[in-house]
């Protein structure tokens, strides 16, 4: 068997995230989407996924079996690397026998099934030890270190493929935090055969920047470069948003610090196309990384998805559209100036009637415009993924709009401004509301409650 060491520079996806697992047929399209990119590792660890996390130790079922198969042949056939995780984390006794035996089962039944790469997830969950660990290792690194290196042991008798753990402090919020226990990272990295590669998302989970500085930092703890998990594009944690802009916030140099990237997207697969093309641009590079002009280009790919049964739609306005839900930290240009524009016409007191106003008010129909017209689109998929949020940019767009309409009337000169679609407890109606209005978010990270409208600091 020729050894795999980790010399292969890993680049692909991740499907990671909480939420509905992707379906056989998206898997497929995106093997095809990575393939096309040159991208070669495609990573199964869906949180979701109950054999996973929630009955790890229960072997996967006849069904669950045929899917494994099904992605073993698909990235085979199409040269990519296959990877699977098992996630053990939230109840496993590391001093088990039981437990290290369920670990081997789960891997003999996956090794038989074709799968030759594996992962040990160990992230999102309690640092909390067991007493017999705690006896056993004095911590909660040494623990996993020492599970973990047995399982890679044993499996190198079937098989050479990669081996990835991704440790339970992950980021540097996490470490910083001492999440996992102190010196939780020196005693991995001195401990976990070098071999083996150990996942981190950067200074957060979900990092804006991935600088070199902290990964050379990163790489003399850890005894090995790290593997990046990337959270760039992942939306499991916010229901509003997606994210369908470019690879952005990590220099070219990162590629030659690290064993790999992985990106962890958007829930929803259809959304990941731009993601994923302006990913393989970023791999290919040799030098200088326009961000924008890979977006630019990964949606004029993008574009023939956008067909519709009616009139066509117009690319410009698709690049406001994507500009909406462009990256985490960002709008894109094209939003960002629409949204300044429309708060300077409704903040300026002043009746926006202008013509400078009006045209702010028209690109923002265009936008609404669109959003409307999504409905017509024929790549269902992609409509469905989108929908919800493209509903509530739309709601919130036309409100504005009615408001629009209000101001410039002189015969409502003097009215209170109200809206027949946007009801009180029908609009932005229920819990969440409630409860987001409690406590008050700061740009520095802080909260304060919000005390009958008023906020406060509480003690200080
Ligand atoms: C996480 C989870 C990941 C999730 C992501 C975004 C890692 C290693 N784990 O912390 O499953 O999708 O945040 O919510 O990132």
């Amino acid at each position: 068997m020729t050894p795999d060491l980790p010399s292969q520079f890993l680049s692909g996806v991740i499907e990671g995230f909480y939420g509905p697992p992707w379906s056989p047929a998206e898997r497929c399209q995106l093997w095809d989407w990575m393939v096309r990119s040159g991208l070669n590792t495609y990573f199964y660890g869906p949180k979701d996924d109950l054999h996973q996390r929630a009955i790890w130790r229960e072997p996967y079922g006849e069904a669950g079996l045929r899917e494994v198969k099904d992605a073993v042949d698909g990235c085979r056939s199409r040269g990519l690397r296959l990877v699977y995780a098992c996630s053990p984390g939230l109840d496993v006794t590391y001093s088990d026998a039981v437990d290290a035996q369920a670990i081997r089962v789960r891997f003999t039944q996956l090794m038989e099934a074709g799968v030759r790469d594996f992962c040990i997830l160990l992230d999102d969950i309690p640092d909390a030890m067991r007493p017999a660990d705690l006896a056993r290792w004095g911590s909660l690194a040494a623990a996993q270190a020492a599970w973990v290196n047995e399982v890679y042991q044993w499996s190198r008798s079937s098989t050479r493929g990669r081996f990835l753990v991704c440790p339970t402090p992950y980021c540097g919020r996490m470490v910083a935090a001492r999440h996992g226990g102190e010196g939780y990272l020196e005693i991995l990295g001195r401990e976990l055969l070098t071999e083996i590669d150990i996942f981190w998302t950067g200074p957060e989970i979900i990092s804006e920047r991935l600088d070199l500085e902290p990964i050379d930092r990163l790489t003399r703890i850890l005894r090995r470069p790290p593997l990046i998990w990337d959270n760039l594009f992942a939306n499991d944690y916010d229901g509003r948003r997606f994210f369908c802009g470019p690879y952005a916030g990590r220099p070219l140099a990162l590629k030659g610090a690290v064993r790999g990237i992985l990106l962890n997207p958007n829930t929803e697969f259809p959304l990941n196309f731009v993601p994923i093309h302006s990913f393989g641009d970023y791999l290919a590079a040799g030098e200088g990384w326009d961000a924008r002009a890979s977006f630019m280009a990964g949606l004029r790919a993008w574009w023939p998805h956008f067909a519709t049964v009616g009139n066509p739609l117009d690319f410009a306005d698709l690049v406001t559209f994507a500009d909406a839900f462009y990256l985490p930290y960002e709008e894109g240009p094209e939003a960002d100036a629409l949204a300044r524009d429309i708060a300077r016409c409704l903040g300026s007191g002043r009746i926006p009637d202008d013509p400078e106003s009006l045209a702010v008010r028209a690109r923002m129909l265009r936008l609404k415009e669109f959003c409307a017209r999504l409905v017509d689109l024929t790549d269902r998929g992609l409509f469905h993924a989108c929908h919800r949020r493209v509903w509530e940019l739309r709601e919130e767009l036309d409100l504005i709009d009615r408001w629009w309409a209000h101001r410039i009337d002189p015969t409502r000169e003097g009215h209170p401004f109200e809206s027949d679609f946007h009801r009180p407890k029908t609009y932005r109606g229920g819990l969440v509301p409630r409860l987001q209005s409690l406590l008050k978010p700061f740009p520095d990270g802080h909260f304060e409650a919000v005390v009958a409208g008023v906020s406060t600091g509480g003690d200080s």
